[in-house]
């Protein structure tokens, strides 16, 4: 039978208006929350689930076909007594518009507002692991009447609440705690205390490294961590330091009844008062830093107290706020003093001049009228209003409707700035689950946080290349390769195999799609000589369904501006030094983008336009063999992340002043559209 519901109610919640569906709608007598507006539901259902023999659940046709509309379907879930349920999400792309299609899930059998763990819409990209606080959860699914999306799949089981699973005393010099089971959602209703007490004479410090829990507010009336009677809420980019003046510190851990977040990772270390940072240099903010990193021209502190009062080497020069910077970022273009002193006096232009691309000098005031006063449209780029412009240059974006604008980097920021809508469209791509090559100098990554990153095997050989995911069919490598080498096809589209969403090598696991490929587009202009052109196109032999583990990297259109300094992330699977062996986990290291004339000035002529150089010029920090055809990737300021090179080569692994080299993807966007339609 099918059974039409029309409720409008409404009830104010936390996230979104509600409307209170009368208990006599239902056929339990319970009241549910639905949203606002009037729904019509044509399916409803309830699955009721023992948890105790692991499984699955998902919405109804995942993933062959869209969830249904008009459903307001709900999943209870029972574990043992002295369990609790946990539900692990595979995949989640629901609508984005939160008002229509979302999921619920509750710390109850029963949809009782207060006691809901979350909401989702959409393909959100934080942790999607949760832990109910007693042996019940329930899910539920609403979904509108129009636009359907894949839906989920979502993985129960039962884990049983033993007694101490979190808190307890530290008594070692140093060691390290999690708020409980990190990283997935910290559990409702749990309070956890740790007692670190070290030896007498020391002091005492502990180090927060990712850090989310609950809303950031005042008091931190609902989650929080206590530190020594000093609360802390919300979420926290930097790593943050908390000393105490003794040799013991208490850290609280406590969850309310809803609205659960992943947590916090710490660690801790007993130090000797009068030297706290033991042949390491001693930020403001008592991180403890390599004392290399001292006065090296990066903020390495995160507070900049590690570049201030430095007396600059001969190498660097003497920023006005007392920075010391390399000498050769001097009048390249981009602020690295923060105070612009290395921009200025370069011979170009007065003050209350703007310094065109094309090295002429405009009045300051015409920047950012609309009117091209350069004559190549750089005095209309980097604007803060998008101001449709006459003319169209290299460097201003084009919408759909062949009109530019005056905006760095328009593109996928959440804003729409073409009249068009244009700059936001195909925008399903840049985002992961952490807000948060073999790669040199670099570290493991956690699982999930480079979707995009692709490795590709080469049949009984095992790992050769890196790739990036374009989207469900499409992936970008090097041209290098997918060059035959004597006796090895590598051109051959069936020597390959495509491993998405991969963490350790060796060790799929059940994220883990392989994909033969159907076939591969070199770039026609590719020079095995100088590695100019360096780029391939893979369609994999049937599409992926998309989730946290495999998603898009988003593509820069060809005005795209990836200035020098920008920091970008490497990752990768290649050798961890010159000459030496791949790593099993995939590796990830932070880079900078390098000034091109800098660049030439190091590495020769070789380099072309069509090339992109990033690296760390102290040395330590590169791709090497095994990471090419990977990505070099560079976060916007909105938080996607742009796929601005692809891993090509360079002079060795992480040599002193040899940065390494990269496709510039802006060089090929027109390209990739027309081989792939991406
Ligand atoms: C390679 O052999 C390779 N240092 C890739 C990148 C770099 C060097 C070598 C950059 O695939």
């Amino acid at each position: 039978m099918t059974a039409f519901y029309v409720f409008s109610f409404y009830l104010q919640s936390k996230n979104r208006m509600f409307s209170m569906v009368p208990n006599f709608f239902l056929p339990d007598s319970r009241t549910v929350l639905i949203p606002e507006g009037n729904f019509v539901f044509s399916d409803r259902k309830t699955f009721s689930i023992h948890v105790r023999e692991a499984g699955m659940v998902q919405s109804p046709g995942f993933p062959n076909s869209p969830y249904p509309s008009n459903s307001f379907l709900q999943w209870r879930l029972r574990a043992d007594p002295g369990h609790r349920v946990q539900l692990d999400f595979h995949t989640l792309i629901l609508e984005d518009d939160c008002q229509k299609d979302f999921i619920t899930i509750y710390d109850s059998l029963a949809p009782i507002e207060h006691r809901t763990l979350t909401e989702q819409c959409g393909y959100p990209h934080d942790s999607l692991s949760f832990l109910s606080s007693g042996n019940v959860m329930l899910l539920t699914l609403v979904t509108s009447d129009k636009k359907n999306f894949p839906g989920f799949r979502a993985n129960y089981s039962q884990i049983p609440v033993t007694d101490q699973s979190c808190g307890g005393t530290l008594t070692t010099d140093r060691g390290s705690f999690s708020s409980p089971y990190f990283p997935s959602n910290y559990p409702p209703q749990t309070t956890c205390t740790w007692n670190i007490q070290v030896a007498k004479e020391k002091f005492v410090k502990v180090q927060f490294h990712e850090f989310s829990v609950g809303n950031e507010s005042l008091q931190c009336p609902n989650d929080y961590v206590e530190v020594n009677e000093q609360r802390l809420c919300g979420s926290m980019l930097k790593t943050t330091v908390i000393t105490a003046n003794s040799n013991t510190m208490t850290i609280t851990f406590h969850s309310d009844s809803s609205y659960v977040d992943q947590g916090f990772t710490a660690s801790y270390e007993a130090f000797v008062p009068t030297n706290p940072c033991p042949g390491r240099f001693q930020c403001t903010n008592n991180l403890c830093i390599d004392i290399m990193m001292h006065c090296d021209g990066w903020n390495d502190c995160g507070d900049g107290s590690d570049e201030v009062n430095c007396k600059c080497d001969a190498s660097q020069l003497m920023c006005k706020n007392g920075h010391c910077k390399p000498k050769f970022w001097e009048c390249d273009g981009s602020d690295d003093c923060g105070d612009n002193t290395d921009e200025e006096n370069c011979g170009k232009c007065k003050p209350g001049e703007f310094s065109c691309r094309n090295s002429r000098c405009v009045l300051e005031k015409f920047r950012c009228d609309g009117k091209d006063d350069c004559s190549d449209g750089s005095d209309d780029v980097s604007c803060d209003l998008a101001l449709v412009l006459q003319q169209c240059s290299e460097f201003t974006f084009r919408c759909r409707n062949g009109r530019c604008i005056s905006k760095m980097n328009p593109e996928c920021d959440d804003v729409q700035d073409c009249e068009d809508g244009s700059d936001e469209e195909n925008c399903q791509c840049g985002i992961r689950p952490y807000r948060s090559s073999r790669i040199v100098g670099g570290q493991a990554s956690k699982e999930g946080e480079w979707p995009w990153q692709v490795s590709l095997h080469i049949r009984g050989t095992g790992h050769v290349c890196g790739a990036s995911v374009l989207n469900q069919r499409w992936l970008v490598t090097a041209a290098h390769c997918v060059q035959d080498t004597g006796a090895n096809k590598y051109s051959q589209a069936d020597q390959w195999q495509a491993l998405l969403g991969l963490h350790a090598q060796g060790q799929t696991n059940e994220w883990t799609v392989t994909r033969n490929i159907k076939r591969i587009i070199s770039h026609e202009n590719y020079d095995h000589l100088t590695y100019d052109s360096d780029i391939a196109l893979m369609e994999l032999d049937t599409e992926v369904t998309l989730n946290q583990y495999i998603w898009p990297i988003c593509l820069p259109s060809s005005s795209y501006d990836f200035p020098a300094g920008r920091e970008a992330w490497i990752t990768g699977w290649g050798a961890t030094r010159e000459g030496g062996s791949v790593a099993t986990i995939l590796q990830k290291a932070e880079v900078r983008v390098i000034n091109a004339t800098v660049c030439k000035s190091l590495l020769g002529d070789d380099i072309t336009d069509r090339m992109l150089c990033a690296g760390v010029l102290k040395g330590g920090v590169d791709a090497c063999q095994g990471d090419s055809g990977g990505p070099l990737a560079v976060t916007s300021s909105s938080g996607r992340v742009f796929l601005a090179g692809v891993v090509s080569w360079g002079d060795g692994c992480g040599r002193r002043n040899k940065p390494g080299i990269y496709t510039r993807i802006t060089k090929y966007r027109s390209w990739i559209k027309e081989a792939s339609g991406v």
